[in-house]
């Protein structure tokens, strides 16, 4: 049903991204430089909402159509104060004994990630006050100087995983551009790639298209550098500001079991794990239950700061016909976190307190807790192999609510509600965190990890391969027929198929067993590595709490067996009651990892373990060694880093090329306007005509706000923007519109809307390359113009030039770089006023 847009544009447009950079003033990079300028400003991220696949479920056709929650990065940094504050860094050098440490540490954390700079009336005195208290702040802590060396940066991204290339960029930024106040000078150097994490929240409703690796850009149509910067910008800007915010807190740590929010999706694989093992986790069961909190407040004044929390389950409450960014359940838990404590009156993305619920050990965790039926009979599936009747397809795990949508709005609250009562439990379960900042990390080659086995005997990982399970799916998101999950013999056809790529060696194979070789992906370097060999690992001490960065999905057991692993080597050095977390997803990708019995069961996640059985050993293994590292203050030995394959990216995604729109109609009038009134809890529907919203994503804006009119100003204040649960912002365009799109926003009143007046408004950016002819018509209305150069005539002559433009290099190397240029311009609509009783 679904079309890709551009599917004809696609074979056209091919381009490296490499040629992109060498030809540095030719037309489609100026394009991305002139939407880095928009960036700039601006911290809160989503990736293009239009067009570009989603990451997760791997399905071609779902693409953004729109928003319906902005994507966000939420940094945490924490450290300690620079011993000798006159800045002689010699003076600091000498290494101290870690117990001496504990009664004079005292940690900084800035919080980040929410504030929208936008220009707006309404919240002006509120900002006025918010912009002095925030330079009275800056000044009081300006002259900290955190010692890098016992600082560590967090970061939670609403995203599908991390990505090894967004840090190595990160890091680069951050570096570069740190060069203005003393303060932005001792933010360089003080996030760096050992100890930054960046932990994805696994949505799958976000942009793909930012991982360097072949494999993950099949359904994206290749890289997107839109995506890759967006995210990037975003991060950075998340880390500057909470640098900016720096101040003196006090951290505490709880926990508690959550139940009836998530399932094992492979409960047959965890029923392999060893029984005395499972006994020991009964309480909990075969999914972890425990949700870890940090909370964060202010040494002075005592007011919440900002939580941090762990709990495993996956982001597919959204399932894979969602087609509007979401943040999914994680990014509604944090929604309502911040909306509680920021207050209802302060717009979404304002405000000072910070919530992260991140990801942790989820790999065979599901939030649809209804679990797999079958989609044709309502019967449940067959447990082994997730089929019905054979068909991988017809097995879809449901979630508590009626909807998608509402079993998202269900797991995100029983998430929020739990971390409010952690936080607000003010009996003994309260922590306070106290002790050491500290790191260690190394990037290892998991493709050949020699492992020493309990028993005595060596072994070794295997160069990364994808079992035919792989192409099964899961019960979230079904793969395709006729492959299914717990395949453990290999077919001569689909051996040849994937046999293209790579053909295992007799060694791979018997190294890999017992899974059956679909996609030898670790010997794929056509265009370029398919998947990562070397990984980033890295071990943050924050006091007694211990968080276990991993690039991957460890399932239940896997999880509690690294835990339990570091938890050994700290007790043998006398580090007691700590609190270890996994933070997962974290600073690359490399699919799954259970434990060697789940292994057997060759499930989706097993079939996703990519170097082999001895995969969560040889992880158990680097940690108790980076852990004894960190403990005896010991640098870690690493390998060298994954390679950096920006310049061989190849991009299929075709950059938007015209906006048209009717003769005699303007860009952000309305098409289809509000009723006159409504009444609490029905939903408002506008459309504007519009243009592509990848022209800008507008990162730290909004496409539209909901606007009451005060009676005591009689001006219009913005009380929602397209960040909220209660807006959508839908994008039609595409294929069949022939550059002609519509901006729906829908607005559902919620219970509490005060009777008055309001309007819906959407801002968009339009795109025209002959911005020179259109601004020598300057004395002709603005509407005629547009509506003159937005005809579908002159914008099919247009859009062959410019075809033929973006197709020969040596053309785009003779034109000016004025007739190459991307131009946009910004406009501006509202709906009528209506009534809302
Ligand atoms: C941090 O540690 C490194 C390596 O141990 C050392 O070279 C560097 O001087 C230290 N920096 C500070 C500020 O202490
Ligand atoms: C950093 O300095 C360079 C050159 O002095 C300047 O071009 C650039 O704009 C500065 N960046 C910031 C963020 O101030
Ligand atoms: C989980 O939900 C079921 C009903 O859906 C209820 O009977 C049970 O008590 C709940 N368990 C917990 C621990 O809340
Ligand atoms: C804030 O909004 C929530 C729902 O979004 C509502 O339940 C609550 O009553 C509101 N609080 C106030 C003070 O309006
Ligand atoms: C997703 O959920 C919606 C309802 O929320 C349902 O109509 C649709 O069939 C589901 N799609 C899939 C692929 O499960
Ligand atoms: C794996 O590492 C060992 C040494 O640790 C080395 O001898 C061997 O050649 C490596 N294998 C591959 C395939 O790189
Ligand atoms: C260890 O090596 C011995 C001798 O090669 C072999 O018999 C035994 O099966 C090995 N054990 C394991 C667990 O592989
Ligand atoms: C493959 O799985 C089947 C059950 O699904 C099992 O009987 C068989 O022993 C397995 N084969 C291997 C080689 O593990
Ligand atoms: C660890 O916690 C227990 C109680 O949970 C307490 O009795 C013990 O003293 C603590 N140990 C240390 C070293 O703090
Ligand atoms: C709000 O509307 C939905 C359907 O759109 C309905 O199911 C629900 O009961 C309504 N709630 C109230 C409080 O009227
Ligand atoms: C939308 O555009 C208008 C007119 O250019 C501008 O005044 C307003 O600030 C913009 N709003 C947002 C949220 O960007
Ligand atoms: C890999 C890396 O970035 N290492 C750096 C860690 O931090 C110390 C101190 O700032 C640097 O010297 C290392 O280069």
């Amino acid at each position: 049903m679904e079309v890709t847009p551009f599917c004809l544009s696609v074979v056209v447009s091919f381009h490296r991204i490499s040629s992109a950079l060498t030809s540095r003033h030719h037309y489609h990079v100026t394009h991305t430089l002139s939407l880095a300028l928009f960036f700039f400003l601006l911290h809160i991220r989503t990736g293009p909402a239009a067009q570009i696949n989603f990451m997760g479920y791997a399905r071609a056709g779902q693409t953004a159509h729109g928003i319906h929650q902005r994507l966000r990065a939420r940094a945490f940094i924490i450290g300690q104060r620079m011993e000798n504050t006159n800045h002689d860094v010699k003076e600091t050098m000498k290494a101290e004994p870690i117990e001496m440490e504990e009664q004079k540490y005292k940690s900084y954390y800035w919080d980040t990630a929410a504030l929208i700079q936008r220009h707006r009336n309404d919240l002006r005195n509120h900002n006025d006050m918010q912009h002095q208290h925030q330079q009275q702040r800056t000044k009081q802590y300006s002259d900290v100087l955190l010692d890098p060396n016992k600082t560590v940066c967090f970061v939670s991204i609403d995203a599908g995983m991390g990505s090894d290339l967004i840090n190595m960029r990160v890091v680069q930024r951050l570096n570069e551009e740190t060069n203005g106040t003393t303060t932005e000078r001792s933010l360089q150097g003080l996030c760096r790639i050992d100890n930054l994490s960046i932990s994805a929240t696994h949505t799958h409703s976000a942009p793909a298209g930012f991982l360097q690796y072949a494999l993950f850009q099949i359904t994206s149509l290749g890289f997107s550098d839109e995506v890759f910067q967006a995210y990037t910008e975003g991060i950075v800007q998340a880390i500057r500001k909470a640098f900016h915010n720096i101040e003196p807190v006090e951290i505490n740590v709880a926990q508690g079991l959550l139940f009836n929010v998530s399932i094992n999706r492979s409960p047959t694989s965890y029923l392999l794990n060893p029984e005395e093992e499972r006994l020991e986790y009964a309480a909990q069961g075969d999914t972890d239950k425990n949700m870890v909190q940090l909370t964060f407040t202010a040494s002075q004044s005592g007011e919440k700061r900002g939580l941090l929390n762990w709990f495993a389950v996956h982001g597919t409450s959204m399932n894979a016909s969602n087609q509007l960014i979401s943040g999914d359940n994680k990014g509604y838990a944090s929604y309502l976190s911040e909306r509680y404590f920021n207050g209802n009156e302060t717009l979404t993305g304002d405000g000072r307190f910070v919530a992260a619920f991140a990801s942790t050990n989820l790999g065979d965790v599901s939030p649809n807790t209804v679990g797999p039926r079958c989609t044709d009979t309502g019967l449940p599936c067959d447990i082994v192999t997730s089929t019905c009747g054979g068909d991988c397809m017809k097995c879809v795990a449901q979630g508590p609510g009626r909807t998608d949508h509402h079993s998202t709005e269900i797991i995100g609250r029983k998430q929020y509600e739990h971390s409010l009562q952690l936080l607000q439990d003010t009996n003994k379960e309260q922590v306070k965190v106290v002790g050491p900042v500290a790191f260690r990390h190394s990037f290892v080659e998991m493709s050949n990890v020699t492992i020493w086995l309990k028993d005595g005997n060596i072994t070794h990982t295997c160069p990364a391969a994808l079992g035919y399970s792989f192409a099964g799916g899961t019960t979230d998101g079904p793969g395709d027929f006729p492959f299914h999950q717990g395949t453990n013999t290999s077919y001569p056809f689909w051996n040849m198929m994937g046999g293209f790529l790579s053909i295992p060696t007799a060694e791979e194979i018997y190294c890999q067993f017992p899974k059956p070789i679909l996609l030898n992906v670790g010997k794929c370097v056509v265009p370029y590595s398919w998947d990562p060999n070397t990984i980033p690992i890295s071990i943050f001490r924050i006091g007694h709490v211990f968080i276990l960065n991993v690039p991957s999905e460890f399932t239940t057991m896997a999880g509690r067996r690294l835990r339990k692993a570091v938890q050994n080597v700290l007790e043998s050095q006398n580090v007691m009651n700590t609190s270890i977390v996994i933070a997962g997803l974290a600073n690359s990708y490399s699919h799954y990892v259970t434990t060697e019995q789940e292994y057997a069961s060759q499930r989706y996640e097993a079939a996703s373990t990519l170097y082999g059985k001895h995969t969560l050993t040889a992880y158990i293994q680097e940690f108790e060694r980076i852990t004894t590292d960190l403990l005896q203050n010991s640098p870690s030995e690493s390998a060298a880093s994954p390679p950096d394959l920006y310049d061989q990216q190849i991009s299929l995604v075709p950059p938007v090329l015209l906006d048209t729109i009717g003769l005699g109609y303007r860009f952000g009038s309305v098409a289809i306007d509000a009723k006159d009134q409504y009444r609490t809890n029905e939903t408002v529907g506008v459309s504007f005509r519009s243009s592509n919203p990848r022209n800008n994503q507008r990162i730290g804006g909004t496409f539209l706000t909901v606007d009451i009119l005060s009676g005591i100003d009689g001006e219009w204040h913005t009380i929602y923007v397209d960040s909220d649960w209660c807006t959508q912002y839908r994008w039609k365009g595409g294929d069949g519109y022939l550059g002609v799109s519509f901006a729906e926003i829908h607005w559902n009143i919620p219970k509490e809307t005060t009777t008055g007046l309001y309007r819906i408004c959407h801002n968009g950016t339009r795109n025209t390359i002959i911005g020179v002819i259109e601004m020598s018509l300057d004395h002709i209305p603005g509407w005629m113009v547009s509506s003159l150069l937005g005809s579908y005539a002159i914008n099919i002559v247009l859009q062959i030039a410019r075809m033929a433009l973006y197709l020969s290099h040596s053309l785009r190397r003779a034109t000016t770089e004025k007739l190459a240029h991307f131009h946009y311009k910004d406009f501006h609509g509202c709906s009528r006023a209506f009534l809302v009783r």
